[in-house]
């Protein structure tokens, strides 16, 4: 595999900042301080770290209701999403979005989604888009297992394959839509399969080791670069936390989480590292602790912030009263 250690170490410091980000929205949504839902992603950070470390700062993401890793790993700063989801004016979306709206479209990341499934055909026009300009550029789709019931996904599949669009469909299985396990939701165990119906690649790997991840990705892009069309990669993982915050999570075991969180992905690639010399645990601390001093200054920054104004509810919803465009 083509990986430098500056890209394994980079990976170290992503998967790092997403849980520090997660465990602080953790904190932050219990004390009462922001409002809405959060969907938390702690468990799953190889995907969204592994996808995304396979793409040029150009490409696009499209993402979910529970995005703030793809986010973070495509490089989104926390202090803006922080402040998002507090719903102050310093955010990504000038506090009108929270934390299942945001967007970042300098960076390709061309929005997190509350509705389950849209993702799959904003992924599609944004692979058209790339395809007519011949820019080059691609678009990793990343979903949920129970989205792929959804008529969208099924649409953009076989449209992405007839057209062969350079997209990468990313499935998260991680075996739950809300309550409801994948073997109650679908008739299938390995959703990859569901490339066949659309003549297309798709493989199942374990969503739970970063490196596999990237790998895969890394595949999938150099095919959708070479004009040769999707892929459908399912990534099995596990999110730690419930659907939501609140969620009292009585539809799975004890058991059941405690086997997942020995697969763990971030004590795994730590052990990588530092079994292969390319860290050593004192430096993987020393990231660690810079990064939970990131997170912090992220909230005091959203705390220092202004509460975005009523009257603000109307702007930036049609583009002749867009006062200013904010791209970051
Ligand atoms: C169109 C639509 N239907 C239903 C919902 C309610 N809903 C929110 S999340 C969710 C389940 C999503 O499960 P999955 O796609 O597996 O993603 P996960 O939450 O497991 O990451 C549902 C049904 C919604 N937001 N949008
Ligand atoms: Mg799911």
């Amino acid at each position: 595999m083509n990986l430098s250690d500056d890209k394994m170490r980079a990976m170290m410091k992503t998967m790092l900042t997403i849980r520090a980000f997660e465990q602080e929205a953790q904190n932050q949504f219990a004390m009462g301080l922001t409002p809405g839902f959060v969907h938390l992603y702690i468990g799953e950070e190889a995907v969204a770290t592994g996808a995304c470390a396979a793409l040029k700062e150009d490409d696009f993401i499209t993402s979910t209701h529970r995005g703030h890793g793809h986010i973070i790993a495509k490089g989104g700063d926390v202090k803006y999403m922080m402040a998002e989801l507090f719903g102050e004016e310093s955010g990504y979306c000038k506090g009108k979005g929270g934390s299942m709206h945001i967007a970042d479209a300098s960076k390709g990341i061309l929005g997190a989604n509350g509705i389950v499934g849209a993702g799959h055909n904003i992924a599609v026009g944004a692979g058209l888009s790339a395809q007519y300009r011949d820019s080059g550029q691609v678009c990793v789709c990343f979903f949920g297992d129970a989205s792929t019931n959804q008529s969208t996904f099924h649409e953009a599949l076989n449209l992405a394959s007839v057209w062969k669009l350079p997209v990468i469909f990313v499935c998260e299985n991680n075996g739950y839509g809300i309550s409801v396990s994948q073997e109650r939701h679908q008739n299938i165990t390995d959703i990859s399969v569901r490339a066949q119906s659309y003549n297309i690649p798709g493989v199942t790997i374990d969503g739970n080791d970063v490196l596999a991840v990237y790998e895969a990705v890394f595949e999938a892009v150099a095919h959708a670069r070479d004009k040769k069309g999707p892929t459908l990669i399912e990534c099995k993982t596990y999110r730690h936390r419930g659907h939501f915050e609140g969620d009292a999570t009585v539809y799975r075991t004890e058991e059941e989480l405690m086997e997942w969180k020995k697969k763990d992905p971030i004590p795994r690639l730590k052990n990588f590292l530092t079994d292969n010399e390319i860290m050593s645990i004192e430096e993987i601390d020393a990231m660690e602790a810079a990064i939970k001093q990131e997170v912090e200054d992220a909230v005091v920054f959203a705390k220092e912030s202004k509460v975005a104004d009523l009257a603000s509810v109307v702007h930036d919803v049609y583009t002749d009263i867009v006062e200013e465009a904010r791209v970051r």
